[in-house]
């Protein structure tokens, strides 16, 4: 096969199941049950989600954000487990390490995933040669396993590192893109959520293949700018390059309420215990940040969240805490119950890139 060099080979490797998996790996006697991380389910009563559960525990039915009760109501005999963030951050940080020196450029795009521009390997046959021994790495290293997807660009990489999960290995080269979408639900394209996706359902599209029988006229007027993203997408047109840099990422914690409350000195203890987690990974990671993110949920799951951006980047526990009791403040005053509090912070440097304070932005 030959390549123009207008031609990229995008990777896409996500791991399997990641908290879960890497509590298995901590404690081999979890082999083969079901496990599932994520609030204390109290027998059925617990009120928090599940963040992740192995495969043994996705045979019962149970995903990602469900709700830990009935989680519990579906496996009551699972091994349910506190997540341990610095065990996992710990792991992600060397997989990402390994994955990184195989890049010609390497952009991490959250804990448990990356994207690895590796164009220089010239075709895809070299490239999944590529991808099998870093499977094979990041299984002998670190004993996990990962999926991983090969396209012209991170979109068509991503889909095809979850073609075949777990373990997989998917390469999809130019001249079948068509035929790989062709058969997935719409709701594999970005920004196609629940109601999108039923509205394009209402329209009569439900898979890639039927969306893009529409024109481009009529996406626009349905859609505006988001339907020529849409025309786009379902033809495997990407144009984004690999971000390098650490926007991707973020860290965050939240806490899910006993019982829906009003209480403000309650929410506030609750928040700032959120900030000083973070803050600790911050600190463990080598990390300061410049985005801050409060998130609400009210009463019956109206969630809200508000945003700051800082000029220059910090790593200091008390400008944490007064950036995130400041943006908290507006969702006090309404005298609405809360379900749910969180905070998050993003747009990391590593303290040696900050330039000295004074010397400007
Ligand atoms: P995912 O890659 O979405 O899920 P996964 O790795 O657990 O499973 P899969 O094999 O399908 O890739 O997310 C990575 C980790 O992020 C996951 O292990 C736990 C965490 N997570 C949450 O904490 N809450 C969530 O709602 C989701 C989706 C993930
Ligand atoms: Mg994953």
């Amino acid at each position: 096969m030959s390549l123009h060099p207008a031609d990229r080979i995008v990777m896409h490797v996500d791991m399997d199941c990641f908290f879960a998996a890497v509590e298995e790996r901590e404690d081999p006697s979890l082999k083969g049950r079901p496990v599932i991380v994520g609030s204390d389910p109290k027998g059925g009563q617990g009120r928090g989600i599940v963040a992740t559960c192995n495969y043994a525990a996705r045979k019962f039915g149970l995903r990602s954000a469900m709700p830990i009760s009935i989680a519990y109501r579906r496996c009551p005999s699972g091994v349910y487990l506190r997540p341990r963030f610095s065990l996992y951050t710990q792991a992600s940080r060397k997989v990402m390490d390994l994955l990184r020196s195989a890049a010609d450029v390497f952009e991490p795009a959250g804990i448990d995933e990356a994207y690895l521009d590796v164009s220089s390997r010239v075709t895809f046959e070299s490239a999944r040669d590529l991808a099998r021994e870093l499977q094979a790495g990041i299984l002998g290293k670190e004993g996990l396993s990962a999926s991983v997807g090969l396209g012209p660009n991170k979109l068509v990489a991503k889909i095809a590192s979850d073609h075949r999960k777990p373990g997989g290995l998917t390469a999809v080269i130019p001249s079948r893109v068509a035929e790989f979408l062709d058969p997935k639900g719409v709701a594999i394209l970005r920004g196609v959520g629940p109601k999108t996706r039923e509205f394009l359902l209402s329209l009569g599209y439900e898979t890639v293949a039927q969306l893009r029988a529409a024109s481009r006229e009529f996406l626009f007027r349905e859609f505006g700018k988001f339907g020529l993203h849409l025309w786009d997408e379902a033809r495997g047109i990407d144009d984004r390059p690999l971000d390098p840099s650490w926007d991707a990422k973020s860290i965050g914690r939240e806490v899910t309420f006993e019982t829906d409350t009003a209480d403000a000195a309650l929410v506030g203890e609750t928040l700032l215990e959120c900030v000083a987690e973070v803050h600790r990974e911050m600190v463990s990671e080598g990390l300061w940040c410049r985005t801050l993110t409060v998130k609400a949920r009210f009463s019956g799951y109206e969630t809200h969240s508000k945003q700051t951006t800082l000029r220059l980047s910090t790593g200091g526990l008390a400008h944490l805490e007064s950036g995130a009791l400041s943006m908290l403040e507006p969702f006090l005053g309404q005298g609405r119950s809360l379900r749910l509090v969180g905070f998050s912070v993003a747009k990391f440097s590593p303290p040696e890139d900050l330039l000295p304070l004074g010397a400007g932005d």
